[in-house]
């Protein structure tokens, strides 16, 4: 049997709403790979939920990192998003630095906002200091909002073609130099597709699936936490876009069935098993 992957899931812990580690530790977990969590922060919902309580992780994080170090675990991939101030965002550097070794994946979903809005804890400091983390991405899988932060770009800007759909992958990627997942891409009507940059083989898509209904919160979690953990069980980049679009497209579609509220986020416990076939075929 192949050894176990380990990652290290650095992302808040929103008691109530289906996002970050809610939905990456289940994910990473029936795909067969360990999860350990450093918790940015713990809120009681996620930030869409009027009057949600926060309690900032920052003092507890460099202790729990250096905690790990002294005991010498190793991990596959270090896995960033969701952060709680300012200071996090060195912290994680640290930790993507001190556990780099040959073959360590570090995954840095910048999150910051949806629509072009920042999200109502991330102050202008932490949306200008995310370039710094990006820069120490291997993979960085921004949506529309955040890759127009990024790029010092408005988000009234955004491309609306394919052609500039891929001059902000280009762009991203700082020539070539790290791999890109740039979600929520509406250039064809009644489909969503993510734009990818392989920096390991230098190509580069779009993918495209049918969109169904609305727009839901935490599915850019749950579509990392996919493509993570194909990417660990070996997929290419392309293969690990396509699994986490449809797995995301057929939550989303099954949400929509149910008429489930958008704030509630997608509906992934009812279709997980789909992600296990995937963990024991390898
Ligand atoms: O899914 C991104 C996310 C993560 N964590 C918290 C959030 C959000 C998006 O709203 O509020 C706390």
């Amino acid at each position: 049997m192949k050894p176990i992957s380990r990652v290290a899931a650095i992302h808040d812990l929103s008691g109530y709403g289906r996002c970050s580690l809610s939905v990456v530790y289940p994910v990473l977990s029936v795909m067969g790979i360990q999860c350990c969590s450093l918790p940015t922060a713990y809120l009681s919902t996620h930030t869409g939920f009027e009057g949600f309580t926060f309690l900032d992780m920052t003092a507890e994080m460099r202790p729990a990192i250096k905690h790990w170090l002294q005991r010498e675990l190793a991990f596959d991939a270090v896995y960033s998003g969701f952060l709680g101030s300012v200071e996090q965002i060195d912290i994680v550097c640290e930790a993507i630095d001190k556990f780099k070794r040959p073959g360590m994946l570090s995954i840095v979903d910048p999150v910051m906002g949806d629509h072009g809005v920042p999200y109502r804890t991330y102050t202008p400091e932490m949306c200008t200091r995310m370039s710094v983390l990006a820069g120490a991405a291997d993979i960085l899988t921004p949506n529309l909002t955040e890759a127009a932060i990024l790029l010092g770009q408005r988000y009234e800007d955004r491309p609306n073609d394919e052609t500039g759909t891929m001059q902000w992958v280009e762009a991203l990627s700082k020539n070539g130099k790290r791999s890109i997942v740039l979600t929520g891409i509406t250039t064809r009507e009644g489909q969503i597709g993510a734009a990818y940059y392989d920096a390991t083989n230098n190509t580069a898509d779009i993918h495209f699936e049918s969109f169904v209904g609305q727009e839901y919160h935490g599915t850019g979690d749950l579509y990392t936490s996919v493509l993570l953990g194909s990417l660990l069980h070996g997929l290419p980049l392309a293969g690990a876009v396509r699994a986490a679009s449809v797995f995301v497209r057929d939550c989303a579609s099954l949400t929509w069935e149910e008429g489930t509220p958008m704030q509630e986020g997608v509906r992934f416990e009812a279709l997980l098993w789909k992600l296990g076939q995937h963990g024991l075929d390898s």
